[in-house]
C-alpha cells in the first residue's frame, strides 16, 4: 500500500526550549514530508489531559501531561506516502535509549519522557489528533 496520508508531529516542549525546531522540521522536510500547516502554541493542562486521554489510566499520565503544557510546542500536519509509518519510523523509539541510529529521538531526545517529539500511531488517530489542533 502506498497512499498519500497525513500525520500530526509535535515538537515536544524540551525540543522547543533548546531551539530545535528548525533543525527538526528540516529533518522531515529531507526526510520528503511536506508541512501542510503549523502552529506554534501553548496548550492548557486539561488540554493536554483531552489529546493524551488514552493514557488516563497510566502511571506517568499527570506528569506527561503537566509536561506537554509546561511551554510552547509547534503542531504540524505532515503529509508524505504512508506518513503515519514513516513517521514513527523517523522519530524512533519512545524511550531514546533505545531509538536506532539516526533518528530524531536517538539525536535530540533526553529522556522517555522528554524525548521531542510526538507522532500519531495509526490512520485513524491522525485524523482525530489533526482535528484536535487544526479544526476550527
Ligand atoms: P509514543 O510517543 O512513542 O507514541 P506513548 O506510549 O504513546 O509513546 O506515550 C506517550 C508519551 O508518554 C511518550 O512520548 C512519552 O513522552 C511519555 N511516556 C511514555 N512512557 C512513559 C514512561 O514509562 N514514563 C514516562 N513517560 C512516558
Ligand atoms: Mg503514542
Amino acid at each position: 500500500m502506498s497512499d498519500i496520508e497525513q500525520t500530526l508531529s509535535i515538537i515536544k516542549p524540551d525540543a522547543v526550549e533548546r531551539s530545535l525546531e528548525k533543525e527538526i522540521k528540516e529533518i522531515f522536510i529531507k526526510n520528503g514530508f511536506s508541512i501542510i500547516q503549523e502552529k506554534k502554541i501553548q496548550i492548557e493542562k486539561n488540554e493536554a489531559e483531552k489529546f493524551y486521554k488514552v493514557h488516563e489510566t497510566k502511571p506517568f499520565y499527570n506528569d506527561l501531561c503537566s509536561y506537554l503544557s509546561s511551554g510552547p510546542i509547534v503542531v504540524m500536519i505532515l503529509e508524505k506516502i504512508n506518513a503515519v509509518k514513516s513517521n514513527r519510523e523517523l522519530m524512533g523509539s519512545t524511550n531514546p535509549k533505545d531509538a536506532k541510529e539516526g533518528s530524531i529521538r536517538k539525536k535530540y531526545g533526553i529522556s522517555i519522557d522528554k524525548n521531542s517529539v510526538h507522532g500519531s500511531d495509526s490512520i485513524e488517530n491522525a485524523k482525530l489528533e489533526i482535528d484536535f489542533f487544526f479544526k476550527d
